[in-house]
């Protein structure tokens, strides 16, 4: 039953273009500076046995796994009057889609088998730190923030710089909250964010070690403050389900979903612009901006239109996805620098 809905929309193989479709492993291996045999050492571990026993068939339900979760209780949020599907145009995604097609690379870079992963991963008890260049640095346990953060749902579009595209109701509250906490210093220009790292609890980790591991993803102060921009704790008026990035990932719906990561546990307020995981791996593919603009193709494939799950239908990308009208100002300054400054 489930495997029938899901081939229904999962991809052809021909039109996967992910992320990391173009590593090379042993160029990767050589850049990282890893030796062969600290490879070997790390693939030693028997991850792929374990793996093989866990590909056995479950529910969609039952592979979320919602913690006991000390805040439940403030789902589901009350709905924003301004970020509502119809305000998205089109229709949100099933909820057995979006937390059954996944990109999470600490798990599996096939995105349906992603959900199938995340068992072993323990989401409660959560810390997030939250410091580097703030006069107020503190270590939040994740269910205090969440408790006293005004929380909120929001349909966004969601767009992944592979070209697949969909719209989900995230709950969260605004990022901006979290920096007036922790009051900025003037030097501080950029934000770094970390996702958790363990790899005795993510298959895709102990099996890739040549990846530049953890991923971190970063913003600049300007677009964390900005109206939009979400950390996200629930989706689909319910706690953040594993594969989709519990307890609280980031969202930005007008930038490629690689800069929204996921399983956050670390929140650096920088000088100067951090270094990304994908950054890193391909520098001409993955850049720092990430802002959607049909016009600026990725190196390998056109961004000019997208296809949105489950039915993969072909529809015109949007400019900023959409959310010109929010975001469009704080790039003027870039403008004409480089003609690719949306994209990278
Ligand atoms: N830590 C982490 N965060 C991540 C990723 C990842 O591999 N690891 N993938 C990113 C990419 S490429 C996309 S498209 C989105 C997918 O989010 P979803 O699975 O909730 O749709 O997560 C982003 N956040
Ligand atoms: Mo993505």
């Amino acid at each position: 039953m489930l495997i029938r809905k899901l081939r229904g929309w999962e991809i052809p193989e021909r039109e996967v273009t992910p992320e990391g479709a173009y590593l090379n492993r042993r160029e990767l291996v050589r850049s990282m500076g890893f030796t062969a045999a600290g490879i070997g050492s790390l693939l030693a571990t028997g991850s792929f046995a374990k793996a093989s026993a866990q590909q056995r068939i479950r529910g969609v339900d039952e592979a979320v796994n919602y913690p006991d979760w000390p805040a439940v209780d403030k789902y589901p949020a009350k709905k924003s009057t301004v970020f509502t599907e119809e305000l998205t145009g089109r229709e949100i995604t099933s909820e057995n889609v979006t937390l059954a097609y996944n990109n999470f690379y600490e798990f599996r870079t096939d995105k349906a088998n992603v959900w199938r992963n995340v068992e072993r991963f323990e989401t409660r008890p959560w810390e997030v730190e939250v410091g580097g260049l703030v006069n107020n640095p503190q270590t939040f346990d994740v269910d205090d923030l969440i408790r006293s953060m005004p929380l909120e749902e929001r349909v966004y579009r969601f767009r992944c710089v592979e070209a697949w595209a969909a719209t989900v109701p995230w709950t969260g509250f605004p990022f901006r909250a979290l920096i007036e906490r922790v009051q900025p210093q003037s030097g501080a220009k950029y934000i770094r964010m970390t996702t958790a790292l363990r790899p005795r609890q993510m298959v895709g980790v102990e099996e890739q070690p040549w990846y530049p591991w953890p991923y971190q993803e970063g913003l600049t102060i300007e677009e964390a403050m900005n109206d939009l921009c979400l950390l996200a704790t629930g989706v689909y008026g319910k706690p953040m389900p594993k594969q989709n990035g519990a307890p609280i990932r980031l969202i930005t719906p007008w930038k490629y979903g690689f800069k929204q990561l996921k399983s956050i546990i670390s929140i650096e307020f920088t000088e100067e612009q951090p270094k990304t995981l994908w950054s890193t791996v391909t520098p001409g593919e993955y850049g720092f901006w990430a802002n959607i603009n049909p016009e600026v193709a990725h190196p390998r494939w056109s961004q000019a239109t997208e296809r949105v799950i489950p039915n993969n239908q072909r529809v015109p990308t949007r400019l900023f996805n959409g959310y010109a009208e929010w975001v469009a100002d704080m790039y003027s300054d870039l403008e004409g620098e480089y003609g690719e400054w949306l994209y990278r």
